[in-house]
């Protein structure tokens, strides 16, 4: 029987090992195709860089190897004897405006990954990128958390437990801020690049009485899907393939999807079919709530149609539309000034972003007594407010009582959040409103493991 499935996403800032330290816990439990490996080792060896055989397994363009750096997401696919694992690299320098908010829409849960390098750790923390991305992982629905404190096997670190303490100490103080309310969120202290405590415990740190990664990301599950729903799954990336024809990328968040059925994209009238469909790296006949999939569309619809954000769902069951307007929940996170109606900032749902103006203030929520003032003329930091929103571009979100995750927004501006919230209704559009011309997505040319391999 097939393992129930945990996503998790990667954070933390650039360099601090996250694409070493999650290839090297995939290959040590088999997650790669050997001979992929092999190539890999093999040209790392070559190009005179034997420490990248395992990244490379993820940092897999040409352009990736020569940064040293990720720039697109990648997906590594590997087990434990519970839990079928789907791990998202993310990028450490993308900005958040990119499609970082469309990847951690993915997620599960989050892992935090810090270096524990003397100043490559106080680093991270202080330029308050760190923070700004477990905020948004918070804002997009995630709720548990791990923290992987790697490169312990540093000269500056030696393995030692004081620092480890040290970082614990810090980064748990952080997670608070944030709004994280777990308790006991799990520190794995780790070497990525050597591979000690990721799949088994390791005799370097003899000191640390905790588990290794890959058992505290089963304490992280089973996570909770919600019961049967209509059909919704929205696009995180559109390409043509070869033979594929039509693939789209994206999270099945609720509903099945299954090979032979009929989709339609909110947004356009096109109608597609789902030729095949790939999870993890295999051919699956269906995939559900939670499930990571590449589905191929073969000619039924032509790439060029769709584009990221667009959220496909069943054209007879419940179909996903556009909405005109919506009324949200929104707490105001962080504002130089007043926001008065009429403010049109960026808005982030699911994998979508598009402006998004608020078009009337319509209450002002005490946080202590929860009684509601009509109609504020502004509202500022700290405040909770019920706004009437209008996105100035098309996009599907559903009222989050309904579909959690697709009711959740991000509201940002000048590269910083501004506001998080929740949808309280939607007003949808009267019918779809056609095929539209949009910007298509690149689709990628080289390596990728992830989108599709056949
Ligand atoms: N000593 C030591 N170095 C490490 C370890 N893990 C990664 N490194 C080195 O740190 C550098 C960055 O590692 P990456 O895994 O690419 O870091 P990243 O977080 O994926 O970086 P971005 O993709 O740029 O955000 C590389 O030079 C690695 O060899 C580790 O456990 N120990
Ligand atoms: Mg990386």
């Amino acid at each position: 029987m097939a393992l129930p499935g945990i996503n998790f996403v990667l954070i933390g800032s650039k360099g601090c090992g996250k694409s070493t330290a999650l290839a090297n816990l995939c290959q040590q439990l088999g997650g790669f195709p050997e001979e992929q490996h092999t190539e890999r080792r093999s040209l790392a060896k070559d190009m005179g860089r034997p420490a990248c055989e395992h990244v490379w397994m993820l940092d897999s363009s040409r352009d990736e190897r020569e940064r040293g750096s990720t720039v697109d997401p990648s997906f590594a696919h590997f087990s434990s004897s519970s839990f079928s694992f789907t791990g998202i690299d993310t990028p450490g320098d993308a900005g958040l405006s990119n499609n970082m908010l469309s990847v951690l829409s993915l997620a599960d849960v989050a892992v935090l990954v810090v270096s524990a390098a003397q100043g490559e750790f106080e680093a991270g923390v202080e330029s308050g990128r760190t923070r700004e991305i477990a905020l948004s992982c918070f804002a997009m629905g995630i709720q548990k958390v791990a923290v992987w404190v790697t490169k312990m096997d540093d000269l500056s670190v030696t393995n030692a437990m004081a620092r480890f303490e040290e970082i614990k100490k810090t980064v748990s103080g952080f997670l608070k801020t944030v709004g994280f309310k777990q308790t006991d969120v799990p520190f794995v202290p780790m070497s990525g690049i050597l591979g000690d405590n990721l799949a088994s415990k390791s005799s370097e740190m003899t000191w640390y009485g905790g588990k290794p990664a890959v058992d505290v990301l089963d304490g992280l599950g089973p996570i909770n899907r919600p019961a049967e729903k209509p059909l919704r799954l929205p696009v995180l990336k559109v390409f043509e393939h070869e033979d594929a024809g039509t693939v789209i990328v994206g999270r099945v968040e609720f509903g099945t999807l299954r090979v032979g059925i009929k989709v339609s994209f909110s947004g356009c009238f096109y109608v597609g079919e789902v030729r095949s469909i790939q999870k993890g790296g295999e051919a699956v006949q269906e995939a559900k709530s939670g499930d990571v999939v590449t589905v191929s569309l073969g000619s039924s619809v032509a790439a060029e149609n769709l584009r990221r954000g667009m959220v496909a769902s069943n054209p007879t069951s419940d179909p996903a539309a556009d909405i005109e307007t919506f009324t949200a929940k929104v707490s105001i996170l962080s504002h130089p000034g007043a926001i008065r109606a009429g403010y049109c900032p960026a808005l982030a749902a699911h994998t979508a972003q598009v402006p998004c103006e608020f078009e009337e203030l319509l209450g002002l929520v005490d946080r202590k007594t929860g009684k509601e003032t009509k109609n504020p003329e502004k509202v500022k930091t700290g405040d909770i407010a019920v706004v009437r929103m209008r996105p100035r571009s098309a996009i599907c979100i559903e009222a989050y009582k309904q579909y959690g995750s697709l009711g959740r927004v991000v509201i940002r501006d000048h590269g910083k959040t501004v506001a998080i919230g929740v949808v309280e209704d939607e007003n949808q559009e009267k019918g779809v409103s056609g095929p539209k011309k949009r910007p298509i997505p690149q689709a990628r040319t080289e390596g990728g493991n992830e989108y599709f391999s056949s």
